[in-house]
């Protein structure tokens, strides 16, 4: 049966071929659609056309879909830690100091855009930091938010160059509209909303410039109270190696060593455990059976009389040496 299609269809149907983006040709399939006339001779082209639609609009969905799963980066090392700030204030400086990665680091503003990671060496471990494009006002982009609270902490990084308590209250505010909080403060909120809290530490860059050192006493003076607050120059490698204590203490971890009766400690591969676990989180760390099936172990550690008997609930310290009993 003829289908008797008006000239508007070809001119979409022309759109179509020409269309280079998924997007495009679902919307000049759509108007092929629309324009065509409902009758028994067009049922099969109609059909046809929202086939077409749907594989497309499907595609579609599954590319979103990758394209989001792939901004998330895997945990590796002990942590995983985030370095947020306003713009040019030496994030990627930062990152590109301490980790064995290397984002770009321009003297203008929002030269980062993407999210890269790079693995920090402190004593025997390894700390994971991702460099991230500046916050500001207006809307970050949308892998960022989830980004930031899949973290073990943040580091708040400013330039102490410039007015760092004008820099901070922008980050913490940008921080709550996102639903993270870093410190504890009255927000405007209605009650019931709730802000997830992170570990940070402030890192106040770039000391060697001028104005710095009376900018830094400032912002301790503020905030030492409520978060760890360090000077460095990420540019001029100071401070650094306490910097890298310094964000070790803030995660609030312990580092425990295994061991296996009659041989040496491995003192390479610590197991990672929050502040205040006990022997039996340890064991279970080790493996899932391990926890139910564990007897005692015995314990060498820092003050502690070498090799004695401890029970599951007993609290573990950085540096202890375990041997389970299972
Ligand atoms: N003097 C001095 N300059 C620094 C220091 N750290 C970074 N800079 C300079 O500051 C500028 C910005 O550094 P970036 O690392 O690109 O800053 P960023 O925070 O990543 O910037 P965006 O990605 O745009 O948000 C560059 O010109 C760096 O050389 C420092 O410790 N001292
Ligand atoms: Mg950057």
């Amino acid at each position: 049966m003829p289908a008797n299609l008006p000239p508007q269809y070809f001119e979409a149907e022309k759109n179509f071929r020409l269309a280079k983006t998924s997007q495009e040709k679902i919307a000049a399939l759509e108007e092929m659609l629309a324009i065509m006339p409902k009758h028994k001779g067009t049922d099969h082209l109609r059909a046809e056309l929202r086939r077409r639609i749907a594989k497309l609009t499907e595609a579609a969905d599954k590319k979103a879909a990758t394209q989001r799963a792939s901004m998330v980066i895997q945990k590796e090392g002990a942590a995983q830690v985030v370095v947020v700030g306003p713009p040019n204030v030496g994030k990627s400086q930062l990152v590109s100091t301490v980790t064995n990665s290397s984002p770009t680091v321009a003297e203008y503003p929002f030269t980062t855009y993407t999210a890269t990671p790079g693995m920090m060496e402190f004593e025997n471990i390894q700390i994971q930091l991702i460099d991230t494009p500046p916050l500001v006002v207006h809307p970050t982009e949308p892998w960022l938010p989830p980004t930031l609270m899949r973290a073990d902490a943040l580091l708040i990084v400013l330039d102490l160059s410039d007015d760092p308590l004008t820099q901070i209250e922008a980050i913490i505010t940008k921080l709550e509209s996102l639903r993270i909080s870093i410190i504890d403060r009255k927000t405007g909120d209605e009650p019931g909303a709730t802000l997830r809290h992170k570990k940070a530490l402030i890192i106040g860059n770039k000391i060697d410039l001028d104005a710095a050192s009376q900018n830094y006493a400032v912002l301790q003076n503020k905030y030492q109270d409520q978060l760890p607050v360090i000077s460095i120059s990420a540019k001029k490698g100071i401070s650094l190696e306490e910097l890298k204590l310094k964000i070790y203490q803030m995660l609030g971890i312990i580092r425990v060593y295994t061991k296996t009766p009659g041989q040496k400690t491995d003192f390479t591969d610590p197991l990672i455990l929050n502040q205040g676990s006990t022997l039996e989180d340890a064991a279970a760390e080790v493996h899932k059976d391990f926890r139910a099936k564990l007897k005692y172990a015995r314990l060498w550690g820092s003050g502690k009389h070498d090799g004695i008997m401890v029970k599951r609930d007993h609290v573990l310290q950085d540096g202890d040496i375990i041997e389970l009993h299972v």
